[in-house]
């Protein structure tokens, strides 16, 4: 009994262990290499001034699932997990996008919505780093994030880091993200 209760005790301060930010960099540029080896062919051009980009099945390692009812609906976007394994505790998700040499971003906000909590990288830098924890307010209303000053002119990318707080995606225990970038150009 005794050593029981000692392994749950282990597996659930592993489960909640804050990944460093230098293996966050290692899984985004894993990410990257994945996505450029198997020439995906997502990486979609914007040309227009005002564009919207919200998580969906042509991310890269993503696919779509169902809404849980307690999570905010987020237009423009769908709820996705891991396509590799939908059963993951992590997820992880990416998009390329080019933005027109021609124009400058002028806003850029990213609405995100998360059961439970993430890392978000855009062109390899942080935008949002959470500590494990299972909060509400992360999936209702989710989060909205400024992330003019990460975007460049060009190629871009942004990966999404999802984890499941408590272990794998269950019935008893969903996950699910869904993220939208608005962008706004000259
Ligand atoms: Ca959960």
């Amino acid at each position: 009994m005794r050593v029981l209760k000692s392994s749950i005790t282990k597996k659930a301060v592993r489960s909640v262990k804050k990944i460093t930010r230098s293996t966050a960099m290692v899984m985004y540029r894993k990410q990257l290499s994945r996505f450029h080896k198997n020439k995906a062919g997502n990486n979609i051009i914007i040309t227009q001034r005002n564009v919207v980009i919200g998580t969906d099945d042509t991310w890269f390692n993503a696919q779509e699932i169902d809404r849980n009812p307690a999570w905010v609906q987020v237009p423009d976007a769908s709820y996705v997990w891991s396509s590799r394994d939908l059963g993951a505790e992590v997820a992880v998700v990416s998009k390329q996008f080019t933005l027109s040499s021609r124009r400058r971003v002028r806003n850029a906000s990213l609405l995100l919505s998360v059961d439970n909590y993430a890392i978000v990288l855009i062109n390899g830098r942080f935008v949002v780093y959470d500590t494990p924890q299972a909060t509400v307010s992360f999936f209702n209303p989710g989060r909205t994030f400024d992330v003019r000053r990460f975007l460049r002119r060009g190629q871009n990318d942004i990966v999404i880091i999802a984890f499941n707080f408590g272990g794998r995606r269950t019935i008893d225990n969903p996950a699910g993200v869904a993220a939208r970038l608005s962008i706004r150009q000259s």
